[in-house]
């Protein structure tokens, strides 16, 4: 079995994915807004050996038939929330060996001012930045907010693949690696190793110089975690991290192969891509003692949340239909992931469902030993490279995690040993911090053919 790597997954807002957990007791999302909470989850992450910390993010609002229901407000299901790459600033200021994977999308932000954004915090923290590459599931709001229009599914990955190679350009080929000398009786940098960039894309251009230089990873390690088959297409080329939903083990065995094939499509190797599960549980000293603790977290959810948190996701509306439509006769130009992966379960299985876990999946109720066998019968079952915990309470269920799980996981020499001090060699086990020659950004150091040619 592959030895494991284990991450946070968080969000910069009071809630966690599309259900309301911030009136639990013992919850501390809802000091989302502070630095403390920050600092105290990057302490917990650090100190207990996680190898990151990964802030999803999502823009636009729930809305049901063209309104924002009050039950959003009410429960702070969508809105407000922080800035994940100012979080991020803050959490790799106050680590040292801890990775930070911030969630950027790539039909609202301005590549070129982006690049500079993302290698800044590269250069800053030593190399420890990841990327998680999205089209924006709630794209419909986000639109209207941003005053851009709407651009169909399938052809926002078309748009990401084009920002890609733009930030690539600018990442990989504007700047040599060792184009800074600043030797004081000398270069500060060296005119030969500074390149201009030319990208003509179909919907982004820029030309001339690069913003920043070559940062300590070059390009970010990159994450994705569209599922739809544009979105695993997409990974398969560029991701280096693909996050799925949790599911069964059959689910993700087969989620699981179906990208690595799409890697191997793209001429890269089946292992070029990390495949990591979200994981939800609940710790309790016996099963019943977890049951109850888990059960205290359902009776916060109400159907009011599970309406508007599902057509935040996906802009459909399941009061609306009869409970016994099946799922396969919907369809979504947001989220496809969270249509289809429904499939064979009629409107009605799916607000039960969602009531339980939204947008995530089904927790795990257990003892820490349950929890460890479980994790490794997952990871062997499915060929995963790792997970990303998707705490039900924090700090708490990320302290029960790191405190009560990972030392029995070490102890069965399944936990990743995460050497190396940038996040690519902490995740890859590469002795490079940059990106392998398989990967499709290194085409874009035209300088290197260039030099090889002449
Ligand atoms: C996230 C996990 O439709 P797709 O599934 O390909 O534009 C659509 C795209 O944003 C959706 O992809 C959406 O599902 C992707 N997505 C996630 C998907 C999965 C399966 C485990 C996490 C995701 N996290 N889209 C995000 C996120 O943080 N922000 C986002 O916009
Ligand atoms: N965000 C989306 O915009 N669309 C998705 O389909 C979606 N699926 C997710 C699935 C899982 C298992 C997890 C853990 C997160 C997912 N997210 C998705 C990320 C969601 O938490 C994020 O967009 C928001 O920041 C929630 O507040």
């Amino acid at each position: 079995m592959k030895k494991l790597h284990f991450g946070l997954f968080e969000n910069a807002q009071a809630n966690d994915s599309g259900r309301a957990t911030w009136r639990h007791p013992e919850n501390q999302r809802d000091q989302y807004d502070t630095l403390d909470y920050w600092m105290t989850l990057a302490k917990v992450c650090e100190e207990g050996g996680l190898d990151f910390l990964f802030l999803a993010d999502a823009w636009g609002w729930a809305e049901v038939n063209g309104e924002r229901p009050d039950i959003a407000s009410v429960e702070g299901l969508d809105l407000p929330r922080l800035d994940p790459f100012i979080v991020a600033s803050a959490i790799l200021a106050h680590t040292s060996k801890l990775g930070v994977v911030m969630t950027g999308s790539t039909l609202l932000e301005q590549p070129y001012a982006f690049a500079r954004r993302m290698a800044t915090l590269d250069q800053l923290s030593g190399g420890r930045t990841g990327w998680n590459i999205v089209t924006t599931g709630t794209a419909d709001t986000a639109v209207k907010a941003f005053g851009v229009p709407m651009v169909a599914h399938d052809e926002r990955y078309e748009m990401a693949d084009d920002f890609v190679r733009l930030v690539y350009k600018l990442w990989e080929g504007a700047w040599e690696p060792d184009a800074l000398t600043k030797d004081k009786q000398g270069n500060f940098a060296d005119p030969a190793k500074v390149h201009t960039i030319d990208h003509q894309g179909p919907y982004f251009t820029s030309q001339g110089y690069g913003n920043s230089a070559y940062s300590p990873q070059g390009t970010p390690v990159l994450f994705q975690a569209g599922a739809s088959p544009a979105g695993r297409a997409f990974g398969g080329r560029h991701g280096e991290c693909m996050f799925v939903g949790g599911g069964t083990v059959e689910q993700l065995a087969a989620h699981s192969k179906a990208i690595r094939e799409a890697a191997v499509e793209s001429g890269r190797s089946a292992d070029s891509v990390k495949v990591m599960a979200e994981f939800r549980c609940i710790i309790g000293d016996t099963k019943e003692d977890a049951q109850r603790r888990y059960d205290e977290v359902l009776a916060s959810q109400t159907p009011e949340v599970t309406i508007a948190s599902y057509a935040w996701f996906t802009g459909l509306d399941l009061s609306a239909y009869d409970p016994e439509t099946p799922m396969t006769e919907l369809h979504t130009e947001l989220s496809q992931s969270q249509v289809s992966r429904f499939a064979g379960l009629t409107v009605g299985d799916v607000l039960k469902d969602w009531h339980e876990h939204g947008v995530g999946s089904k927790a795990f109720v257990g003892t820490a030993e349950e929890v460890a066998d479980h994790v490794i019968a997952m990871a062997e079952g499915a060929n995963l490279d790792g997970f990303l915990l998707s705490p039900v309470i924090q700090p708490g269920s990320t302290i029960d995690f790191v405190e009560k799980v990972m030392p029995i996981l070490r102890e069965r020499g399944v936990v990743a040993p995460s050497e190396g001090s940038t996040l690519r060699e902490r995740l890859t086990e590469s002795t490079s911090p940059t990106l392998p020659a398989d990967h499709p950004a290194v085409s874009a150091r035209a300088y290197e053919s260039v030099t090889a040619a002449s």
